[in-house]
C-alpha cells in the first residue's frame, strides 16, 4: 500500500489545537462543510451573484450566467461592465491603500554577506503610477487599443504585473510567454495569437547567472512576422543588444518623455470581454491559448483569495511560483491585488545562493501566507531540515501547495518543520482551465479536518465529481475522472475557451464525458467526501490489464526512507504490455548500489503488490522537472528507448530547452553508469 493509500483509509491528523489557537481557525466536520457546500450549489446563480457585488463594477451586472449559441461557452455577468486593473490598482488607491505597499520585489543578486543586493517597495499608488505610464506608452506610442495583442516575455520583475496591468487597464490582449521558454516556443505563441507588440527584457539573473533574454526574443522575432515593435526593459543593462532601429524601444528612454502624472483611463469593458490568454500544453498538437476574461476571472480570484488563503490587510502573501504559469497570474499579480494585499515577488532560483533563500525571505518580510509547490518542499527536504531551522518562520499562518499531487511525507514536512504544526497545510487542485482553485481546505469560510496529501473538499459554488467514463459518480474509495459538473465564474472565456479554436475546446473537455467538464485528472473521493487527485489520467500505466497511476507508483518509492523523488513511466513489455521503469534520486546519506535497487523492488512488492515491481530502478541525481514541476516523462521515456532527444523541446514546452537538454544528457550517463 502506498504511502498516499495509507493516509486515505487512516486517521485525520491527530494534533491540530495548535492551528485552532494560533490563527483563529475553527475546524468543521466534513459533514458540516458539506451541508453548507450545499446550499452554496442550490441557490448556485444566487451564490455566485452576492459574490460578483463585492466588487466594483462600473455598472453592475443584472445577469449572472447566460447560454450563448455555441455549446458550452458561457457568459458570467454578461451585462456588466468592468475592468481587473481598475479593481487591483485605482479602487485600492482611492480606498485608503494609497500607501500600502503591493509588492516587496526582491532580487536574485546577493552581496559577500549572503544578503539581497536589490529589493523594491512598491505602494499601490506607486504602481499605480507606473501602469499609468506603460499603458500612456502602449497606447500613444505603438497606438494599441482595446481588442489588440501583444506578448509579455518577461522575468520575474515588477515590470511583468505592471505591464499585464498596463494591457488590461485599455482592454488590450496579452499572452505572458515564461522567461525560461525557447525562441521556437515564444515563436509558436506570438503567431497564434498575432500579437503586433513584444516587451521584453534585456536579460535577467537565474542561479546567478544571467540569461541574455532579448538574443532570445530576436531568434523567435525571425519567425513572428506579426510583430512590428519590441519594447525591451532594461532588467541588467547589457552591452551589445541588436535593438533594431524603428522597431525596438527602450522602455527607460520612452518613459523619459512621460509626464509623471499621467493618467490613463481605463476602459470599461463587458464582462466577457478577453483579458489574456494562456497558453498550456496537452496530450497531443500545438499548445492550447486558454482565454479568461475580466468578469468571471475576477470574482473567482476574490473568491479563493478570501475561503482559501483567508486574506487579511495585514497578511504578507508570498507564491513562490513563476508568474509565467496560471498560479503567478492569478496568485501573484491579479488575486492579491483585487483584494489590495501585500505580495513578495521574487526574482530568482529558489536555492541561490543557498537552500535558505526561500526561508530568509519569510524572515525578512515576515510572510503570513506561503504558498508553494511539492517540488520545491521536496527539493528542499533533500537538503536538511537545518536551513529552514535557522530561520524565523513563526509569522507564517497558512500554507498551501500547487501543481501536483503533494505525498504525505512531503506534507509532513511543511506541516511539522516548515510550519512547526501552527498552521493549516494545504493542496489547492487547479489548473490553467479553471483560472484559480477549485478543490482546496478553506480556512477563511470552513476548515475541515486536516489529512495529510488530500485536496479536501470543493469549494463553494464548485460542482466538481469524480465520475466513470459515463460520466456516473463513482462510490467512495473507488477512481474515477475528476469531472466539473456546473460552469464557473473564471472558466475558459467567450467566444471561444481555445483562442481561435473553439472545436478542439470541445473536444478536448467537453466531448470525452459528455456534458461534463474533463479535467484529465484521476481522483478518488474518500469517505468523509475528501478528494484526493492521483495525476494525470494520461499517464497511467497498464501493466498486464492492470491500471496503475505513476503517482501511486512514485508515492510508494517515495515512502522509503532512503529516496528522495521518484518518477515512473511505463516500458514495452512483450508479455505484459508496458511494465513501469522507476527513475528515483536518493536522500542525502543514501548512496546508490544493486542492494539498494533490489531493496527498493521489494518494498513495491510489498507496499503496492507485485505487478508493479519496477523492471528497472535507475539512480540519478535529480529528476528532470520543468519549472511549474511537472516530471518530463516523455524525455525520461526517450531515455529508455534509446531514441534522440529529437523535437522534445516542442514537447516539453514547461522548461528551457538548456535544461531539457542538460538533463538528458546527464541522465543518459547516469542509467548508463548503473
Ligand atoms: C495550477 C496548475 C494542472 C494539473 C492538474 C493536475 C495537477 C495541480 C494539483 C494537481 C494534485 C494538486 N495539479 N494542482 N494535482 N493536487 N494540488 O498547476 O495548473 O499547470 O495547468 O496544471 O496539475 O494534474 O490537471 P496547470
Amino acid at each position: 500500500m502506498s504511502d498516499q493509500e495509507t493516509t486515505i483509509l487512516g486517521e485525520f491528523l491527530p494534533y491540530e489545537e495548535k492551528i485552532g489557537e494560533s490563527g483563529n481557525f475553527i475546524f468543521v466536520d466534513a459533514k458540516e462543510y458539506i451541508d453548507a457546500h450545499k446550499k452554496t450549489l442550490d441557490n448556485y446563480e444566487k451564490f455566485w451573484e452576492e459574490l460578483a457585488l463585492e466588487l466594483y463594477w462600473f455598472r453592475k451586472p443584472q445577469k449572472v450566467l447566460e447560454s450563448v449559441e455555441k455549446p458550452y461557452i458561457y457568459k458570467w455577468f454578461s451585462d456588466g461592465l468592468i475592468n481587473v486593473s481598475y479593481l487591483a490598482l485605482d479602487r485600492n488607491v482611492k480606498s485608503g491603500r494609497k500607501n500600502k505597499i503591493a509588492y516587496i520585489w526582491e532580487g536574485e543578486p546577493v552581496d559577500k554577506d549572503g544578503n539581497p543586493k536589490e529589493i523594491k517597495k512598491l505602494t499601490y499608488y506607486e504602481l499605480w503610477r507606473e501602469v499609468n505610464k506603460a499603458s500612456y506608452i502602449l497606447k500613444s506610442k505603438f497606438g494599441l487599443k482595446k481588442g489588440d495583442k501583444i506578448g509579455i516575455y518577461l522575468p520575474m520583475i515588477p515590470e511583468l504585473p505592471i505591464f499585464m496591468l498596463a494591457a488590461a487597464r485599455l482592454g488590450i490582449i496579452f499572452t505572458v510567454v515564461f522567461a525560461g521558454f525557447t525562441a521556437e516556443n515564444l515563436a509558436t505563441r506570438l503567431n497564434d495569437i498575432k500579437a503586433t507588440l513584444l516587451i521584453t527584457a534585456d536579460g535577467f539573473y537565474r542561479r546567478g547567472k544571467i540569461i541574455r533574454l532579448k538574443d532570445i526574443a530576436d531568434k523567435a522575432l525571425e519567425l513572428s512576422p506579426s510583430v512590428k515593435n519590441v519594447l525591451v526593459v532594461r532588467r541588467i543593462g547589457l552591452e551589445n543588444l541588436n535593438m533594431v532601429e524603428g522597431r525596438d524601444y527602450f522602455f527607460d528612454e520612452l518613459s523619459k518623455g512621460v509626464s509623471p502624472g499621467v493618467y490613463v483611463e481605463p476602459e470599461k469593458l463587458e464582462s466577457n470581454e478577453t483579458l489574456y490568454v494562456l497558453y498550456t500544453s496537452g496530450t497531443t498538437g500545438k499548445p492550447k491559448g486558454i482565454m479568461h476574461d475580466h468578469g468571471g476571472y475576477s470574482v473567482l480570484l476574490h473568491a479563493t483569495m478570501k475561503w482559501v488563503f483567508d486574506i487579511k490587510d495585514e497578511d504578507i502573501h508570498f507564491c513562490t511560483a513563476d508568474i509565467g504559469w496560471v498560479t503567478g497570474h492569478s496568485y501573484i499579480v491579479f488575486g492579491p491585488l483585487i483584494e489590495g494585499a501585500t505580495s513578495i515577488m521574487y526574482e530568482g532560483a529558489p536555492d541561490y545562493p543557498q537552500p535558505d533563500r526561500i526561508w530568509s525571505i519569510v524572515e525578512r518580510y515576515g510572510a503570513t501566507i506561503l504558498y508553494t509547490s511539492p517540488t520545491l518542499v521536496r527539493m528542499l527536504m533533500k537538503l536538511g531540515e537545518d536551513w529552514v531551522k535557522k530561520r524565523d518562520r513563526s509569522t507564517l499562518r497558512i500554507i498551501h501547495s500547487v501543481g501536483e499531487p503533494i505525498n504525505p511525507s512531503a506534507w509532513r514536512w511543511l506541516y511539522e518543520v516548515v510550519g512547526e504544526k501552527r498552521c493549516p497545510v494545504g493542496s489547492t487542485w487547479w489548473m490553467t482551465e479553471t483560472g484559480g482553485i477549485m478543490i482546496s481546505h478553506t480556512p477563511g469560510f470552513k476548515l475541515v479536518h486536516l489529512k495529510p496529501g488530500t485536496n479536501a473538499l470543493p469549494l463553494p459554488g464548485v460542482d466538481v465529481d469524480v465520475v466513470d467514463e459515463k460520466g456516473n459518480s463513482m462510490e467512495p474509495g473507488k477512481k474515477g475522472f475528476l469531472v466539473i459538473r456546473r460552469p464557473w465564474p473564471g472558466m475558459p472565456s467567450w467566444p471561444d475557451g481555445i483562442w481561435g479554436d473553439y472545436q478542439r475546446y470541445v473536444q478536448v473537455y467537453w466531448d470525452k464525458i459528455k456534458g461534463l467538464f474533463f479535467t484529465g485528472d484521476w481522483a478518488i473521493r474518500d469517505q468523509d467526501g475528501y478528494i484526493w487527485v492521483l495525476g494525470r489520467a494520461d499517464e497511467v500505466l497498464k501493466v498486464a490489464g492492470h491500471r496503475i497511476g505513476t503517482y501511486e507508483l512514485e508515492s510508494t518509492l517515495v515512502s522509503h526512507k532512503a529516496v528522495a523523488e521518484a518518477a515512473v513511466v511505463g516500458y514495452p513489455d512483450e508479455v505484459k504490455g508496458e511494465v513501469p521503469v522507476a527513475f528515483v534520486s536518493l536522500k542525502s546519506g543514501f548512496s546508490s548500489s544493486a542492494e539498494l535497487a533490489e531493496e527498493l523492488k521489494g518494498w513495491i512488492r510489498r507496499e503496492f503488490g507485485p505487478i508493479a515491481v519496477p523492471s528497472q530502478i535507475f539512480f540519478v541525481s535529480r529528476l528532470p522537472k520543468t519549472r511549474s514541476g511537472k516530471i518530463m516523462r516523455r524525455l525520461l521515456r526517450a531515455l529508455l528507448e534509446d531514441k534522440p532527444l529529437g523535437d522534445m523541446t516542442t514537447l516539453e514546452d514547461e522548461a528551457a530547452v538548456e535544461e531539457i537538454k542538460e538533463a538528458y544528457e546527464r541522465i543518459s550517463k547516469e542509467i548508463k553508469r548503473s
